[in-house]
């Protein structure tokens, strides 16, 4: 009966990861590379919250693609833990971004991120496969339904599906290893400003939408990803997951949240517990993976208080454009006049918070 026991329990840690503490990611092929970055930000997750920044490495305040040049690192001599980068475009076949940011540029700092031990974030601003016109369009209520199977775009969705799958097969290491990401495509679908949004589909298309796209890149191969179901601002655990797709096919449960007023930092801590809280039982990462803040004050120990009571993976700032006439609003830039001096001594409080990791701290 003993042995009997015993070997069920060693059957059950084979094929029972989740019980047995395992952490895996949804992808059942997925490379070891991909299970290692899953398990280091499930293991990060429980340390502190990772620094992470859109395009930080394309582009800053007054400054286009320097080597090594970021925004961040020209303040706080290190770099995000986290780079977040932008394919808007590479469906249409395009050799630069909506962006105007170098496909091949990105790739290139994706390989040397990476090398830094740097955890990369791909987002999607794909353009409107009907009207031809951008993400933002949301003059049809048709487009969803149209690029599924059967629909009358689904052959031209293909193609992008095609041309992001290829590039996707480029990212790979000096030894030919598919390079491990995080991609959060058809995100804030809680609000209804893409075509994909929560008004502009109804539940199941959206499922179906997240599900084919997954699908259709693991039969490409890529068995490198972990993929991040996303929303805009949401107060009940319910509008949250309207519209996920199954723990199958997801790997991080993330919320994009602007500041926009007193009532965000409560907002914040809400959503946070419910986020966080169905992470932990479907063994999931969490992520703040757009936020900013309307001022000086953003960087404070209101945000901080909030980000320590949860295993959040990361916390990412949007793009810095490039502007040099720009107010900051969102990230402190690099350049010590006057205005931004306030927001660079709040970030620099933020970057020494123990909680908070940069890419020194997750080596
Ligand atoms: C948005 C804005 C746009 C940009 C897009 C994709 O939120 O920053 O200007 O084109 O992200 O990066």
């Amino acid at each position: 009966m003993k042995a009997f026991l015993s070997t069920l329990i060693f059957f059950c840690m084979l094929t029972c990861p989740i019980q047995a503490g395992i952490s895996s990611p949804a992808d059942p092929q997925a490379t070891p590379e991909a299970i290692k970055l899953f398990r280091r930000l499930m293991d990060l997750q429980k340390k502190g919250v990772m620094y992470g920044h859109q395009d930080d490495l394309m582009y800053g305040y007054a400054w286009w693609y320097e080597k090594d040049r970021s925004d961040i690192k020209d303040l706080t001599g290190d770099y995000p833990a986290v780079a977040g980068f932008e394919l808007g475009h590479l469906e249409l076949g395009h050799e630069r971004s909506l962006d105007s940011v170098s496909f091949d540029q990105i790739r290139e700092q994706i390989r040397i991120f990476h090398k830094r031990n740097g955890v990369i974030t791909i987002s999607w601003h794909l353009d409107n496969p009907v009207t031809g016109k951008s993400a933002w369009d949301v003059s049809s209520k048709l487009v969803v339904k149209s690029i599924l199977p059967g629909g009358e775009k689904h052959a031209l969705f293909n193609t992008w599906m095609d041309r992001l799958a290829s590039y996707f097969l480029t990212l790979k290491d000096d030894n030919g290893i598919l390079i491990p990401f995080i991609f959060r495509p058809w995100h804030e679908h809680s609000g209804s400003f893409f075509w994909w949004g929560k008004t502009l589909c109804t539940e199941d298309e959206y499922i179906q939408l997240w599900q084919y796209t997954v699908n259709y890149l693991r039969s490409k191969g890529l068995n490198n990803i972990l993929y991040a179901y996303n929303t805009d601002r949401v107060l009940t655990l319910e509008e949250y997951l309207e519209g996920y797709p199954g723990d199958d096919y997801i790997d991080m449960l993330s919320l994009d949240m602007y500041d926009r007023g007193p009532q965000y930092f409560g907002e914040l801590d809400n959503a946070l517990a419910f986020i966080s809280g169905t992470t932990q039982v479907r063994n999931k990462l969490c992520a703040l993976s757009e936020c900013g803040g309307a001022g000086s004050t953003w960087y404070s120990e209101s945000l901080l208080n909030v980000l320590k009571k949860y295993p959040v993976s990361y916390v990412l700032n949007w793009r810095n454009t490039f502007n040099p006439k720009a107010v900051p609003e969102i990230t402190p830039y690099s350049t010590p006049s006057g205005k931004n001096e306030q927001y660079r001594a709040d970030f620099l409080r933020f970057y020494n918070d123990p909680h908070t990791l940069f890419l020194k701290d997750i080596q």
